[in-house]
């Protein structure tokens, strides 16, 4: 088990504390996500958790995508990092509010940390809170922060095996962003392999291809955020 989150890992170690601990955390986790989940269903706002490794690019897709949809959503975010303020100091240039969690050793975003910041009176009127998780393709997907939509990311400079090497967070997502669409020629990312793999894992999952860089694939992807408010449909 992870000593800072306790997100389930199997021990081959019959050790029966280990597994009782395991469960009662995740319990209290889900607990404290319902109790997000409650607050932002009667604030009526979305909640998305974007969930990739660190420098996947998940700041700058917001840096780049967000000011475009400003006009038209009332918009929020949350950074979460284990220490600094860099990517809040980012985001903060665009105009809209922001707040930085600094988690230490942590290494997901606590729901009760994600509530305590969406209580800031800046966020009162916000129709969708945008929070960036702790860069890790791990524990974040395992720790629910009330969310009503996962976003798992990946650039193509990452490898086009994550899906088949950390199948658990790629199977709850429901958005597959796949960055860095500008450095294929590069790079030996196997669009196809990569596809089949997530279609075993989760067929249902949207999966998105962009570059923050050059702009591709970004309407698709502010599409799916005004959708997310809206309620419309969206064929990506
Ligand atoms: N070539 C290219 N680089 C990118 C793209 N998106 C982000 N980067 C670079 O990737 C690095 C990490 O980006 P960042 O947004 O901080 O990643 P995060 O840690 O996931 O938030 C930075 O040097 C970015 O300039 C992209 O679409 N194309
Ligand atoms: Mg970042």
């Amino acid at each position: 088990m992870c000593t800072q989150c306790g997100c389930a890992t199997e021990s081959n170690q019959s050790a029966v504390s280990v597994i009782d601990i395991d469960v009662s955390l995740h319990s209290l986790n889900e607990k404290h996500a319902e109790e997000n989940r409650r607050w932002f269903g009667e604030h009526n706002i979305k909640c998305l958790n974007i969930i990739g490794s660190p420098g996947t690019g998940k700041t700058s897709l917001l840096e780049a995508s967000l000011p475009l949809i400003a006009n038209e959503l009332s918009i929020a975010v949350i950074e979460g990092d284990l220490a600094s303020e860099i990517d809040a100091s980012r985001i903060a240039k665009t105009g809209i509010p922001v707040q930085q969690i600094n988690t230490g050793l942590g290494c997901h975003l606590e729901s009760q940390d994600v509530l305590a910041a969406a209580k800031n009176q800046e966020y009162s009127d916000i129709d969708l809170l945008i929070v960036e998780n702790v860069g890790n393709l791990v524990c974040p997907a395992q720790a629910e922060i009330g969310e009503d939509k996962k976003i798992v990311m990946l650039s193509v400079a990452e490898g086009d095996d994550k899906p088949a090497k950390y199948p658990e967070t790629f199977a709850a997502a429901d958005v597959i962003v796949v960055s860095k669409m500008d450095l294929m020629p590069y790079v030996d990312f196997d669009l196809t392999r990569f596809s089949d793999d997530v279609a075993r894992l989760n067929a249902a999952a949207t999966i998105i291809y962009l570059s923050s860089k050059t702009g591709s694939g970004l309407p698709a992807w502010t599409a799916w955020l005004q959708s997310q408010v809206n309620q419309a449909e969206v064929s990506i």
